[in-house]
């Protein structure tokens, strides 16, 4: 029960306010707003945290330099071996940590474990990486000189997460800064305030074991004030920010303004073309998890469906039949039962939204191939006992051309909109016509397909798979996306070195004083 959940993570009492700030100490915070924690499946108040107003911030920040001025002594290995007990302690709380995003974010059980377990595969990552996070030795072209690329801490970095991954989005960040020697602070949703206070406690607990300052692991719950008293810090050097396009762009202007450091995260507008060579038994599931699944809240998620027009009807039947196995199933309801594919949105203000969209595509000569047409169609199907919750029930439309307007916005709800297309060099196009560059998925059988999509002229996007779901990528390989997704890369690959302070340093060990590219300078 959701009961046993908080006791187990430390939480305190169901519905009673909790401290939203840690420096070293828990605090309350100081602000007039309040952030309630909803539980989406029925809207019962799970808590409520108070805001950090932006002096509190600034104290959170001097707390977290000192912290980082002693952490910085510590060697990389060393920091290692913290993030190989901190791996274990996720492991330990997968299940309660991945219940409470379910009582939190709304997703289904399964994926709220998976969420933890991105993290922990990201600590392996980096407790790997701790003896591996390598500079170079250059050759220099003066005689008895040598170059050294030096990767030191940036010092702090400023974690801004969205509600959608409230745990395993704070982890990618959190554990390679750490292994590159930073103290962190991080501002959650203000709507998922209990995720992360519940997983900077359990950080915190190791860094307890460990005598480290706990400062390196601060957190400051709240909204709008809070979050620009973090990004207009210059003490801060990077802040990596995941959320909203609209959002991302005032952050990004922010940290520029000051000329800091950005890593961002921002909209995906995902599409998943199925060619006329695909093997369909691949392609239906594959993106019917990635539009049904999380209920259409992943960055990744699928929200545009390309068909060849030669497979578009018997892709359809297909799909549709999944479509209607979900919903008649009863496989959408309370995300912490067993066996629900389909949780609520998060919000209230998403099923609105969700409503709007099905309403405009209608509006501009669309058509809904499943799901419902309005809201009284709507509302007699989720009603049966979901009392409360922000259920919709995942729908398929056809807007009335492949051009229209609603392709280029991503509305974080499960509505998969469909274009039909003869050659794979107009599904580029599609795919690559919107603003956002996050995920891209190509079904078919034929390599040359799949050279094309993956080379010069193929996807724009940052995650380029074929006969793969658009969602629920893997964190060994770098995370991210172009265009106004915002050019970041997270987890694997490189992703490491942003985290660092890179010193290039020339070296020189004979009794010469030698200029580069043969400048004379006789003193
Ligand atoms: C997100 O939606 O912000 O690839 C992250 C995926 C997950 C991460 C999604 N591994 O779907």
């Amino acid at each position: 029960s959701l009961e046993k959940v908080f006791a187990r993570l430390e939480l305190g009492t169901v519905g009673s306010e909790v401290a939203g700030i840690f420096d070293g100490e828990w605090k309350n915070g100081a602000g007039s707003d309040v952030l309630t924690s909803r539980n989406p499946a029925d809207g019962s108040t799970l808590a409520t945290v108070k805001s950090a107003t932006a002096d509190q911030v600034k104290q959170v920040i001097a707390a977290s330099k000192k912290a980082q001025r002693e952490f910085a002594k510590v060697p990389a290995p060393k920091r290692g071996q913290i993030m190989r007990d901190l791996c274990d302690e996720y492991m330990r709380r997968k299940d309660a940590l991945g219940a409470l995003i379910s009582y939190e974010m709304g997703k289904v059980l399964t994926e709220g474990k998976g969420e933890v377990q991105e993290v922990i595969d990201v600590a392996d990552i980096a407790v790997g990486l701790s003896r591996s996070i390598k500079g170079n030795v250059l050759p220099s072209e003066r005689p008895g000189h040598v170059i050294y690329e030096i990767p030191n801490p940036l010092g702090l970095v400023g974690i801004i997460t969205a509600f959608n991954f409230p745990v395993a989005v704070h982890g990618w960040n959190f554990c390679l800064s750490f292994i590159a020697g930073n103290a962190n602070i991080w501002k959650p949703s203000p709507t998922t305030p209990l995720t992360a206070i519940a997983t900077t406690k359990l950080i915190v607990s190791v860094l307890e074991r460990h005598n480290l300052p706990l400062a390196l692991a601060s957190l400051v719950c709240g909204d709008v004030e809070t979050g620009q008293a973090l990004t207009r810090d210059e003490r801060v050097q990077m802040v990596s920010f995941t959320g909203s396009e609209k959002i991302g762009k005032v952050v990004a202007q922010d940290v520029a303004g000051r000329l800091g450091k950005t890593l961002l995260e921002l909209g995906g507008n995902n599409a998943a073309i199925v060619f006329e060579d695909a093997d369909l038994s691949i392609a239906v599931p594959g993106v019917a998890f990635a539009a049904i699944g999380t209920a259409g809240q992943r960055c990744t998620s699928t929200r545009r469906l390309l068909l060849h027009s030669k497979i578009a009807d018997q892709f359809l039947d297909r799909l549709v039949k999944v479509y209607q196995g979900v919903r008649d199933k009863n496989l959408i309801g309370d995300p912490i039962q067993d066996g629900i594919m389909c949780g609520p949105l998060h919000s209230s203000a998403a099923v609105e939204k969700y409503w709007q969209t099905i309403e405009k595509i209608q509006a501009t000569g669309g058509k809904v191939i499943f799901g419902p047409t309005s809201r009284q169609e709507g509302a007699s199907v989720t009603a049966s006992g979901k009392g409360g919750g922000n259920y919709v029930i995942p729908t398929i439309c056809q807007p009335a051309s492949s051009t229209d307007q609603v392709f280029q916005e991503e509305v974080f709800a499960p509505i998969l909109n469909v274009a039909i297309f003869d050659t794979l060099e107009e599904a580029i196009e599609l795919n690559n016509g919107v603003p956002q560059g996050l995920s891209s998925s190509l079904f078919t059988r034929s390599l040359e397909n799949v050279g094309i999509w993956q080379g010069s002229l193929g996807s724009d996007c940052g995650i380029v798979n074929v006969n793969v779901s658009t969602s629920g990528a893997e964190v060994g390989a770098a995370f991210g996306g172009n265009k106004s997704t915002g050019w970041g890369r997270e987890c694997g690959g490189d992703s490491w070195k942003q985290y660092s302070r890179w010193a290039t340093s020339t070296v020189n060990s004979s009794n010469q004083m030698t200029l580069a590219q043969g400048v004379k300078f006789d003193a």
